[in-house]
């Protein structure tokens, strides 16, 4: 009997202590950010005018090198979208994003992720898949447009197609077939691999954007096509235009031009 209530004195302490405790714990409220969206819009220029699917395999184009050629095909593929606020810190909208000269509707680009409000400085972006994405067949929607790099060269996916026929040095007509993608090479009797995708960083030299809920804020990304010819390396379409999958030393070139290709466009909300 003694133990009985002894115990029950305990539980009922316990209890009362229990409850006491949650009564006194704070009751926090749940941050709500105020978020939006954010859309991209890909735009493709050629030393200032846009390129669109009616100028394909159609208008001529000089290249810094002074090669004339056309542009029958222009597809690549940007992924992991970050923006940077101006204090410093990131949101990260993760996915990726294949443009198509030919298909319009692939210009235009609304990650899932919503932007918390604030002003931000800038975004930055990968070119093609950085080693973590880039896994064979893992995208079913870019497996049904051929975009695979062959295994023997890496495997992944492409990270651009850029085609068309330019007049070589003797006058005559030729295809180009301008492919970016891991590089390999050969190494002591075998192929080795390199990643080679790279970090696109595009600050907002106007002082920066501000995102505000209620509204979608579009962001231009422009491709200056004609800077994958050049800057910082000239590149002359009579020495590489065909067979670059396979070539280390043209991957690594079209890497280092890449860097320069992109710039930030309008930014401005939707009306
Ligand atoms: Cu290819």
């Amino acid at each position: 009997m003694k133990t009985t209530l002894k115990f029950s004195i305990c539980l009922l302490a316990m209890t009362t202590f229990l409850f006491s405790c949650k009564e006194e714990e704070p009751i926090e409220p749940k941050q709500v950010e105020a978020e939006t969206e954010v859309s991209f819009i890909f735009k493709q220029k050629y030393n200032g005018s846009e390129v669109l699917t009616s100028d394909l395999a159609t208008t001529q184009y000089t290249n810094e090198k002074g090669n004339i050629h056309t542009i029958s095909k222009l597809q690549y593929l940007v992924s992991n979208i970050t923006l940077h606020r101006t204090d410093g810190s990131e949101v990260d909208l993760g996915g990726y994003n294949f443009v198509d000269i030919d298909k319009p509707l692939t210009r235009f680009y609304t990650p899932g992720v919503r932007v918390p409000e604030g002003k931000y400085s800038g975004i930055s972006m990968t070119f093609g898949f950085d080693e973590e994405d880039n896994r064979d067949g893992a995208y079913t929607d870019l497996n049904a447009v051929s975009w695979s790099w062959p295994m023997m060269i890496g495997g992944g996916y492409h990270f651009l197609k850029f085609e068309g026929m330019f007049q070589d040095n003797t006058g005559s007509m030729k295809g180009f077939a301008y492919h970016n993608g891991t590089a390999s090479k050969m190494e002591n009797g075998s192929r080795v691999h390199e990643a080679n995708h790279f970090r696109v960083r595009l600050w907002d030299y106007n002082g920066g954007f501000e995102v505000k809920s209620g509204e979608r804020l579009n962001i231009d990304i422009d491709m200056n096509i004609e800077e994958w010819f050049k800057n910082p390396v000239l590149w002359d379409l009579n020495q590489y235009h065909m067979m670059l999958m396979p070539n280390y030393t043209a991957q690594k070139m079209m890497n280092k031009n890449g860097k320069s290709v992109f710039a930030l466009g309008t930014i401005a909300p939707e009306l």
